[in-house]
């Protein structure tokens, strides 16, 4: 057992630092951890002893392998390929597969990290894990895209498996790239089993999986604004991104009464003045999903401001932001601009989309801020209920996991009142709660088995 003092912060982050040279992003993710739980871990010193956040911080394995296809042109391609499995206290290793160029080993340690706290706080039996590549699914072919998924699943297939690591999708992975997956899966092992979460309908998927996340995020903001006696109704929202997230947080926004005005992809972002309706949405749906075209075509279709160069959302007045792009979309300066325009909650859809110093900027402002680990954690809950049903060979009816969505997304809420509560105003640090609440469990769970 350790016998020096708990670290100070910067004593803590500057070990981090030191042990994962160039990777900005893990050491971010976990210095906002850091910085929520020390003062927990000072007040209760058996999580220090057991050297638990320094445990969690170090991934219990990192691959990486080769992944090689061919493209339509009969070209030898060669991709980089991962699966980082962080922590598997709670549960077999659980989390997404991401392919986008950008994927490197920072952003899916980071990724992985974050998984483990967020699926300690689902309260269902998920570590954490995730994996990608840096292959970038845009322009190829159904073909390139198949070829690629089976030359993936070749080599992942040894490392996962339905007790040990369920995958799921994540950026550029939805229901076509699962579902090669699961088809190689399937070939080399001649086992039919839950090894992937958001599969088909068809062959094993779990109803409402594909909304859970989106969805679930704006249930959550809902809850945090339920608590100060506030409604969704009425309100301006900003969205960013116009993929599997996003879609379904404009989707949860407008039945609840909400008026999103915003969706961005890479190259920009729509205003549409009048409010994005269903119909509008619909015209996203299969515009990004069958289609695989840009954002820009909303703006041309329906007469709404297109603003390119990559340009963000958040100059756009509104009360209420869900952020489900990618990571460090928001920064200081776009807070400050929120918070001018009179934001009063961020529910982060993505994941880390907020930068350290804007989270710090909107803790600042006691506006109401949740962080990714704890808005976005629905899909990851609908995955751990897919896994259910795949084990017991049942899937159960929609409005049962309607339900039990919603109420993943108010225990996660309440627990994180419960850790990130102070005083006696009904203000709630949501990042603290989110922390303490997510490690509490997988530390505890952790001293139990012993120095593993
Ligand atoms: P999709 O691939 O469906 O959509 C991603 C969206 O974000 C697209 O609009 C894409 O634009 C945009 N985007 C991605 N990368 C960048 C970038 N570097 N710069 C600007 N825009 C970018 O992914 P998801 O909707 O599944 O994921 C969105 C976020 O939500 C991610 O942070 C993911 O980790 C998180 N998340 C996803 C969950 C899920 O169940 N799918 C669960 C929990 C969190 P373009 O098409 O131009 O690339
Ligand atoms: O970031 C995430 O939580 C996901 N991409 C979903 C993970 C999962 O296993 O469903």
């Amino acid at each position: 057992m350790s016998r020096e003092e708990v670290p100070s912060l910067e004593e803590f982050v500057d070990g981090v630092e030191k042990r994962n040279p160039g990777q900005p992003e893990f050491i971010q993710s976990v210095k906002e951890v850091a910085h929520s739980v020390l003062d927990f871990i000072k007040e209760n010193p058996k999580y220090h002893e057991h050297q638990i956040l320094e445990r969690m911080a170090e991934p219990d394995r990192v691959l990486s392998f080769r992944v090689c296809w061919i493209d339509d042109e009969g070209h030898v391609r060669v991709n980089r390929g991962y699966r980082i499995q962080n922590n598997n206290a709670i549960g077999p290793y659980k989390g997404g597969i991401r392919f986008h160029p950008s994927v490197n080993q920072s952003i899916l340690k980071f990724l992985a990290f974050e998984q483990t706290l967020k699926n300690a706080l689902t309260g269902l039996p998920m570590g954490g894990g995730k994996g990608g590549s840096n292959f970038n699914p845009k322009g190829k072919s159904n073909a390139e895209v198949m070829r690629f998924c089976q030359s993936f699943m070749t080599e992942l297939y040894r490392h996962i498996g339905e007790d040990t690591d369920v995958p799921a999708g994540d950026i550029g992975v939805g229901g076509r790239e699962i579902g090669y997956m699961f088809g190689q899966y399937k070939r080399i092992t001649n086992r039919y089993v839950g090894v992937l979460t958001g599969k088909g309908m068809e062959y094993g998927g779990s109803p409402i999986r594909t909304e859970a996340t989106g969805y679930g995020a704006v249930y959550f903001m809902q809850d945090m604004l339920t608590h100060v006696g506030k409604t969704p109704e009425g309100r301006i929202a900003l969205v960013s991104g116009s993929g599997n997230v996003a879609q379904h947080a404009v989707e949860k926004l407008l039945q609840l009464g909400a008026k999103p005005v915003t969706m961005s992809d890479s190259s920009g972002f729509i205003y549409d003045k009048a409010g994005i309706t269903q119909e509008k949405l619909d015209f996203v749906k299969d515009l990004k999903n069958n289609r695989r075209g840009r954002i820009e075509e909303y703006a041309t279709k329906f007469g709404a401001e297109f603003h390119g160069n990559s340009a963000r959302p958040w100059s756009v007045p509104g009360e209420l932001a869900v952020p489900c792009a990618t990571q460090n979309e928001i920064n200081a300066d776009d807070a400050r601009t929120m918070l001018g325009n009179g934001v009063i909650a961020v529910s982060e859809g993505a994941n880390m989309p907020t930068e350290l110093d804007a989270v710090h900027l909107f803790q600042e402002a006691r506006i109401m801020f949740a962080p990714g680990k704890a808005a976005n954690a629905g899909g990851v809950g609908v995955s751990g209920l897919e896994m259910s049903q795949n084990s017991a060979r049942i899937t159960w009816k929609e409005e049962e996991l309607q339900k039990l969505l919603r109420d993943i997304m108010q225990s996660i809420h309440d627990r994180c009142v419960k850790y990130g509560s102070s005083g006696s105003d009904k203000y709630v640090d949501y990042v603290k709660g989110a922390n303490i609440g997510g490690f509490v469990k997988v530390a505890d769970a952790m001293i139990a088995q012993g120095v593993v």
